[in-house]
């Protein structure tokens, strides 16, 4: 197998790369990737002289480069992580998040759709088992009152222009499915947590900032409900929707651990040993989603995938991690 993972340098993709190579000794991964702020070498330090590893720096956008490697190596399975993630930069400037998000899925999807579909005239390409793995999330659905979970069957209702992008991306690989008979799968999950995050994000922002005594600022009333998924669940359901996701199917990935977010402040906080006084409540996320929960039945019943961590256990691997590679954080941050 020859995985095209899109991404492969930021936060999940680093940690899929990392786990399907320690599973798999006969699978190549060819990992392309911009390198934006949140795209870190460092992440795959270890990986980098495995000779089925293959790094090659570049965006999804660029049409010629996603030919070149498709031809190049053969590509048989995509993986796509790429995108721009974080929502507060996509309220800030929503452009390239239209740009990589939707324009750069349509760009892979449209050569995948070329090099299996249009012109299979080798016979090794012909004879080769593909799939086009979109890996979205749980925000396409908009945002949930006090009851409820998101199913597969729930309208999509983007609320920011992150998830209005990812949206956009879910229905142009509908498309190619529908129209073309591309064989895809879309995975939605929640909230991920673990190694390599950049800092940025609720978890690792909050406990960077704690660790050096810098205030928390925590948005509204600190009451927005999101589910949380350790990382390394999060990479095993990929893998197991990549080899018996039924074609065409899209499939919810959640953590079973609706918190809310002062909940996730505190539980960091004590952790550390940091005092309560460093949060600081400030002005609300412009269009901030109240809840996100997720039902994952799907997953469980026909692909028999479920979380293994507890978020306690989650939380504690994650902060250790953090702890343990502060110079990691330093200069992410730093750059
Ligand atoms: P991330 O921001 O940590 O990493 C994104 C990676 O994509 C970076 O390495 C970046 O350099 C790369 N990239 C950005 N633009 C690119 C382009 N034009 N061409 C090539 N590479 C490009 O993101 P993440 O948190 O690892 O998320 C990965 C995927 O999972 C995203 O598609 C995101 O929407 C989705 N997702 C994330 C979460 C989460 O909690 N982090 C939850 C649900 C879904
Ligand atoms: O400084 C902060 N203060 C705060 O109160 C930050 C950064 C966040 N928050 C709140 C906003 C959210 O309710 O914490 C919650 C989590 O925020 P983020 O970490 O920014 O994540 P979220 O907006 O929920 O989106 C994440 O999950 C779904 C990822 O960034 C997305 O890529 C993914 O699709």
């Amino acid at each position: 197998m020859n995985i095209l993972v899109t991404g492969g340098a930021g936060f999940i993709g680093s940690n899929f790369i990392h786990y399907m190579l320690s599973k798999y000794d006969n699978y190549h991964i060819i990992n392309l990737d911009k390198l934006t702020y949140a795209g870190n070498l460092e992440n795959l330090k270890e990986v980098e002289n495995n000779p089925n590893y293959k790094f090659i720096k570049g965006d999804i956008t660029n049409r010629e480069l996603v030919e070149k490697i498709f031809i190049e190596y053969n590509i048989n399975y995509v993986v796509n992580f790429a995108a721009e993630s974080h929502v507060d930069r996509s309220i800030e400037d929503p452009d390239i998040f239209v740009k990589t998000n939707i324009r750069g899925t349509q760009v892979l999807l449209d050569i995948a759709k070329q090099y299996w579909l249009d012109c299979p005239k080798e016979a090794e390409v012909e004879s080769l088992t593909t799939k086009f793995l979109q890996v979205s999330t749980d925000e396409v659905y908009g945002s949930l009152g006090e009851e409820g979970y998101f199913t597969e069957d729930t309208p999509l209702a983007p609320n920011s222009p992150y998830s209005a992008s990812k949206a956009s991306a879910d229905m142009i690989v509908r498309a190619y499915h529908e129209t073309f008979g591309l064989v895809v799968n879309i995975t939605r999950c929640s909230n991920n947590y673990g190694p390599y995050q950049f800092p940025e994000k609720l978890i690792p922002f909050f406990l960077t900032n704690a660790l050096a005594d810098k205030e928390l600022p925590l948005y509204g009333d600190g009451k927005n409900v999101r589910d949380w998924l350790y990382v390394k669940d999060h990479c095993r359901a990929i893998d197991v929707v990549l080899h018996q996701g039924k074609n065409g199917e899209v499939y919810n990935v959640g953590g079973n651990n609706e918190k809310t977010n002062i909940e996730i402040t505190k539980a960091i906080l004590k952790i550390v040993n940091k005092p309560e006084s460093l949060i600081n409540f400030v002005k609300d996320r412009l269009g901030h989603d109240r809840r996100y929960a997720i039902d994952s039945s799907k997953i469980q019943d026909e692909l028999d995938w479920e979380p293994e961590y507890t978020f306690e256990e989650g939380i504690k691997d994650t902060i250790q991690w953090y702890l343990d590679n502060i110079k990691w954080w330093e200069t992410v941050m730093s750059d």
